[in-house]
């Protein structure tokens, strides 16, 4: 089957009871068990629930993988797959991720013994440097957030394998339409379903997904040892999100490309960062491994932060808020928001500067984002 059946189909065969169309949504914590001592395919919601199952499936056909597993956040997946590692392990981590997984690896994960360094994995000879005997996991976000930085993702899993490390991409900027990571040599695909997946602002929710059985094993079992599962009702949410998946990510694609020339051309833009741009520094890999560009981009306004802070205010069809991936149009200041959880010194050496805008763009009328830019921008 191809993507956009896969996305309507896999895992969504209508309910055996009953003939409904749409997978049933199983509002329980528990299952009926016919003798003690023996279980039946369901015991207990943490473990497995059927709507929950449905939407695993359905993210292993969407990854072409094997097992698919859903969670509570994006970060209760990140959490759950770091835990496939032990004390003293060594993690490589791509230095433009989202500002709560470095928050995470950095406060939380550190004081169990993790260790974690940060390296530019748009340049595969700084990984292979940063090897150690220890280094079990590769972790790399692409298209990054926020800077959009593109990362080769075939190259980086060629350097995972030589050093018997696990490669794992964070791919919810891309979503599975854009973008396979399992295709090119990663081990897991991580996603906040929150994002393009669930598509309309309305859960929190994570997925990992894996070709290598084992590992899918090993992450089922943690899944349920750990806990962190999301209820049947945001399962439901996410499937019914992920039917208009390739609809909506080829108009988030078509929105934001235009409104990536359109700033481009603005006088009051520093820079602009969308992997759809031809000048975008990784043009070539961007080419070999999207089928797309999706609708995130980010730019650099002229002068300082009292500009970025008349513009966010003013726009009236973008929506200032955190989060992406919606149908709707948001905006947002990382310095302040997503990624302030980054010491400001780190953070400036990444290059996320104090006059760096975010947008999610959205599915809306073209020309009616376009007017309302137009009009954020007049008088700055
Ligand atoms: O919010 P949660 O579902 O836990 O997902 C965390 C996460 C993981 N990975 C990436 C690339 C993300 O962007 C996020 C969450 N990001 C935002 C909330 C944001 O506005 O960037």
């Amino acid at each position: 089957m191809r993507f956009s059946t896969k996305a309507i189909h896999a895992g969504q065969d209508p309910d055996p009871a009953t003939g409904s169309v749409t997978v049933p949504v199983y509002l329980t914590s528990t299952y009926m068990q016919l003798r003690p001592g023996r279980e039946g395919k369901y015991v207990y919601s943490r473990t497995a629930n059927p709507t929950r199952n449905a939407l695993e499936e359905s993210l292993a056909a969407l990854e072409d993988g094997k097992v698919g597993l859903a969670f509570s956040s994006g970060l209760a997946a990140t959490t759950t797959v770091l835990m496939l590692l032990r004390k003293g392990d060594h993690v490589i981590a791509g230095d433009d991720i989202y500002g709560g997984t470095y928050r995470l690896f950095d406060q939380v994960l550190r004081n169990y013994g993790l260790q974690f360094t940060y390296v530019d994995p748009r340049s595969p000879d700084k990984v292979e440097k940063a090897v150690r005997k220890n280094t079990r996991m590769i972790w790399i976000e692409t298209p990054t957030n926020p800077l959009m930085r593109v990362v080769d993702i075939r190259a980086i899993s060629k350097i995972a394998t030589k050093n018997h490390a696990m490669l794992v991409v964070d791919n919810t900027f891309a979503s599975p339409y854009l973008q396979n990571p399992l295709k090119l040599g990663a081990d897991i695909s991580v996603h906040s379903t929150t994002k393009y997946l669930g598509g309309h602002s309305d859960l929190i929710g994570g997925a990992a997904i894996t070709t290598d059985v084992n590992v899918g094993k090993r992450l089922k079992f943690l899944q349920n040892a750990v806990g962190a599962v999301p209820g049947p009702l945001d399962c439901w949410l996410v499937l019914r999100g992920i039917k208009t998946l390739a609809v909506r990510m080829d108009r988030h694609n078509s929105n934001a490309k235009q409104i990536s020339e359109f700033l481009q051309k603005e006088p009051k833009v520093e820079q602009v960062y969308y992997p759809g741009l031809p000048d975008h520094p990784q043009r070539d890999v961007v080419k070999r491994q999207m089928r797309a560009y999706g609708g995130m981009l980010s730019f650099e306004l002229k002068g300082g932060f009292g500009d970025c802070e008349k513009l966010l205010t003013k726009l009236r069809v973008f929506t200032l808020a955190e989060s992406l991936g919606g149908v709707e149009s948001l905006v947002e200041h990382p310095a302040s928001m997503t990624h302030a959880s980054i010491p400001r010194q780190r953070r400036m050496e990444q290059g996320i500067k104090d006059t760096l805008i975010r947008m999610s763009v959205g599915i809306e009328d073209v020309e009616d984002l376009l007017e309302d830019l137009q009009r954020g921008f007049k008088g700055l």
